[in-house]
């Protein structure tokens, strides 16, 4: 657990102003505090009953998304020009590289993915456990990878590709059994002057990318959205069989606005799960008064709880620092065990985790991605019982040696040991439920155990099955009670 949360630690300092570099005279882009998950979540706070009938249909029981930023900013690699890569994000690279929108056009209109194979990708997701895909359908830059007939800007009209991925992925992941969805930007679009920025104290970005604009130009969010945002969506959802949206940076949205969309969303595809970020920052406060019109809430970028949470919740995690591809400049990915923790802690604490990987520019999946999803794979192979279909940590504290999770009916508890005790003896505190047997979940074999009090002590063997995590399933007399 100690080695899981310390990149946690490093993103949360930085993860707001990861351009403090060049901006080091202005304020933080947020104040730094009030960014804990009892600021942002009220215990009164409840999702609809339909959004709850719409995660059960299968989002709850998943666990594990396969989330991709893929575009024209994957052949970039996060430098452009000699510009850029010291910025934490490749798909910002027309922000970071500061490539005006003609200029970023042309590089477009080369973009040729032709190694792009939709089979291969979902196949590859299947084998590594992964149950869901998010694919970036237009990210902040504008272009889109799917046939849109209400701008031309995007993959199948723009490029000598010609090809629409979003369809071929649709296609594939559903015959793979896996559930497709789209992420889609809103409200931020670098292509269009009157789509708002994310940060009011960024508007210099707006002239960066269209140095033509009139310095008192005045944008205007609704002509943006009536022309382009939420009719795309309406094209997603009329053509794509979409099984979930994720929206992303809402600058700019109010109420009226959500409605709009939400409600382009559930008159095409009324089971289509929409994440918080419609309205909410990935770290603001979560407001009653939105709940009606997403259905589960997403944390923030590459954010991994740290306690349980009285919202059901994903987080967009990555493999790496990144989510758009990147070579250049500030990068890393992180361990396989890392990955795994991240992963466990979070199905844990009672969400899903949507994983990203970036594609490169040729259409390849990233091999280093492959190789991370390929390890949790094989951990879920044996594991996988611990994970799918399971509930958050009964319990009121995450035990100090890794982290606990629950079968649905609550008569089996997970413990996924991280930190194997070298003595061999492990204790888990704050049990009040009689213990019927233990054993070792990957190889069945049983374990011993004695209860005292509120103590249940188990004699594990000398070494762990997996140096990452190894499972020990504990079954009880009596489902177990939310002890809080
Ligand atoms: O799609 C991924 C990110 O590109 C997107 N969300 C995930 C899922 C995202 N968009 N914006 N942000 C995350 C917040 C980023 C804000 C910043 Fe910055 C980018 C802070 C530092 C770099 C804005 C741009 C402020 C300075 C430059």
């Amino acid at each position: 657990m100690k080695t899981s949360l310390l990149p946690l630690l490093a993103f949360s300092a930085s993860a707001l102003n990861c351009f403090a570099n060049t901006t080091a005279e202005e304020p933080p882009d947020e104040p730094v505090d009030d960014r804990s998950f009892e600021y942002r979540f009220d215990d009164s706070l409840r999702q609809t009953p339909d959004s709850i009938a719409r995660q059960e249909k299968w989002f709850r029981d998943a666990k594990f998304g396969a989330f991709i930023h893929f575009g024209v900013y994957s052949t970039l690699e996060g430098e452009y020009k000699g510009r850029g890569s010291e910025h934490r994000y490749g798909e910002w690279i027309q922000i970071s590289g500061k490539i005006p929108a003609t200029e970023y056009r042309e590089i477009a209109s080369q973009f040729n993915p032709s190694e792009f194979d939709a089979e291969e990708w979902a196949k590859t997701f299947k084998e590594c456990g992964i149950r869901y895909v998010v694919i970036t359908s237009k990210h902040h830059d504008g272009f889109a990878l799917f046939d849109s007939d209400v701008s031309d800007y995007n993959i199948a009209d723009y490029t000598p590709f010609k090809r629409d991925l979003i369809k071929e992925l649709s296609e594939a992941c559903h015959r793979h059994g896996l559930k497709f969805g789209v992420y889609y930007s809103q409200a931020q679009d670098w292509d269009e002057p009157d789509a708002p920025l994310i940060i009011p104290s960024k508007e210099k970005f707006r002239w960066d990318v269209h140095p033509d604009l009139p310095k008192d130009y005045e944008p205007d969010m609704d002509a943006y959205i009536f022309k382009k945002s939420l009719p795309q969506v309406e094209e997603l959802m009329k053509n794509y069989e979409i099984d979930l949206i994720w929206f992303d940076t809402p600058a700019g949205m109010n109420m009226e606005r959500v409605k709009l969309f939400s409600d382009m969303v559930r008159k095409y595809r009324p089971d289509c799960l929409i994440n918080s970020r419609i309205i909410h920052k990935g770290k603001g406060k979560i407001e009653a008064q939105y709940l009606p019109y997403y259905d589960y809430v997403s944390i923030g970028d590459k954010e991994v709880p740290t306690k349980k949470l009285p919202l059901y919740v994903e987080s967009p995690d990555s493999v790496s620092s990144s989510f758009g591809y990147k070579t250049k400049g500030k990068h890393y990915y992180h361990s396989e065990e890392e990955m795994l923790h991240r992963f466990i802690n979070t199905v844990c604490a009672g969400g899903n985790a949507l994983i990203n990987n970036g594609p490169m520019g040729n259409g390849k999946l990233d091999p280093e991605a492959v190789r991370i999803y390929r390890s949790m794979g094989e951990w879920l192979e044996e594991n996988g019982e611990a994970i799918y279909g399971c509930v958050r940590n009964p319990l009121a504290d995450r035990p100090e040696w890794g982290d606990l999770s629950a079968s649905k009916d609550r008569k089996t508890l997970y413990l996924h040991v991280f930190d194997w005790p070298e003595s061999g003896s492990l204790a888990l505190g704050g049990l009040t439920e009689s213990v019927k047997s233990a054993s070792l979940l990957a190889n069945g074999k049983k374990v011993k155990f004695s209860q005292s009090g509120q103590t249940l002590s188990l004699s594990l063997p000398g070494k762990p099955l997996d140096e990452r995590a190894t499972v020990v399933k504990v079954t009880l007399k009596k489902p177990i009670e939310e002890k809080n």
